[in-house]
């Protein structure tokens, strides 16, 4: 046993933990890592005790998480006072119990993350797991599934290599060796067709009609830019998904998103990295009338619509991005 590292004691305490007449409930903060650990972890308490459920508690929203759930089978559901009355203990990954006031009034015996652990909030748990250097608690359950000579399923190790995906960013942000390596021992077993379906699951249905509205609302600034007003719209998510959208456009360089929402008017920058910081620019052109900033590739203004005076938005926003006039827009360059 030399690919990862060894975990005897840890093993043994955990399978220690574990009592045929207890009914576990691991419940999670859900997103594609948390997710995939409670399936290993549920894998590993599997015929060792008389039931284990998944419970999370936030709401599912991003398409790519409902499609995991979806076609690798993720069991989990919302977490309600009834369904925690039908467990009798209860397990964490990817989160501490202070994460989330949900999380409170629950005696959590196991708890597995990589977060960093917070002085105040010490975790009691009996047996806790905490490594906060390892990019994803995917991995920390590889190692665990391995140690007990347990080979993850097709559904389970597609679930992993998702998990330490989105954790990692694909390996653009923080991981260690422990990552990469059960990286490269999960794909051997993982489904990649439905690893595609997953990541390419972007977008929902009822997203696509202000994809059509985008493009007819477009202003392309200077060369490399691009500006669309949206109106009124319900959510910020909205300007956030087409923004990001729009960095994949070769030949722009920055795009700025708005609408109004709920009476505020929010402003979405994204950038490529490269050229203008967008952390700057928002600042620089909204700083003085509304809370404006953020970092080199994305940042983000919100301003009250009150403040305009009743100008037109698209207007004010346009003249202050560009120090022009709006063009009407025949005479738009798009
Ligand atoms: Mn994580």
């Amino acid at each position: 046993m030399t690919y990862f590292r060894k975990l005897v004691s840890e093993t043994t305490r955990l399978s220690q933990m574990l009592e045929r007449d207890d009914r576990w409930l691991i419940i999670i903060n859900a997103d594609p890592d948390a997710m995939a650990s409670a399936m290993a972890l549920r894998r590993i308490m599997a015929h060792r005790v008389d039931e284990v459920g998944i419970a999370h508690v936030n709401e599912v929203k991003r398409p790519d998480n409902l499609a995991m759930m979806r076609f690798l089978r993720i069991p989990t559901v919302t977490l309600t006072p009834e369904l925690k009355a039908a467990y009798t203990r209860f397990a964490m990954v990817d989160s501490q119990p202070h994460h989330h006031p949900d999380f409170k009034n629950c005696d959590f015996s196991i708890v597995i993350d990589h977060h960093p652990t917070h002085p105040d909030h010490p975790v009691k748990a009996a047996f806790a797991d905490i490594r906060p250097d390892y990019g994803s608690v995917s991995t920390i359950l590889t190692e665990y599934l391995y140690n007990l000579r347990i080979r993850p399923g097709k559904l389970l190790a597609t679930a992993l290599v998702y998990g330490i995906k989105t954790d990692t960013q694909s390996f653009e942000r923080h991981f260690i060796e422990a990552d990469v390596k059960a990286f490269s021992y999960l794909t051997k077993c993982a489904d990649m067709v439905l690893m595609r379906k997953i990541i390419h699951s972007e977008f929902h249905r009822r997203w696509l009609k202000f994809f059509s509205k985008a493009f007819r609302k477009m202003r392309f600034v200077g060369t490399h830019g691009l500006f669309v007003y949206m109106d009124t719209i319900e959510s910020p998510d909205i300007l956030v998904m087409l923004a990001d959208f729009f960095t994949r456009v070769h030949g722009l360089s920055w795009n700025t998103l708005a609408a109004v929402v709920k009476k505020q008017v929010v402003v979405i920058f994204r950038g490529d990295g490269i050229g203008r910081n967008m952390g700057h620019m928002a600042a620089k052109v909204f700083g003085d009338i509304g809370s404006a900033g953020g970092h080199r590739g994305a940042a983000r203004a919100e301003i009250e619509l009150a403040k305009l005076g009743g100008k037109p938005v698209e207007e004010f926003l346009y003249k202050r991005l560009t120090g022009k006039k709006l063009p009407t827009k025949d005479r738009c360059p798009i």
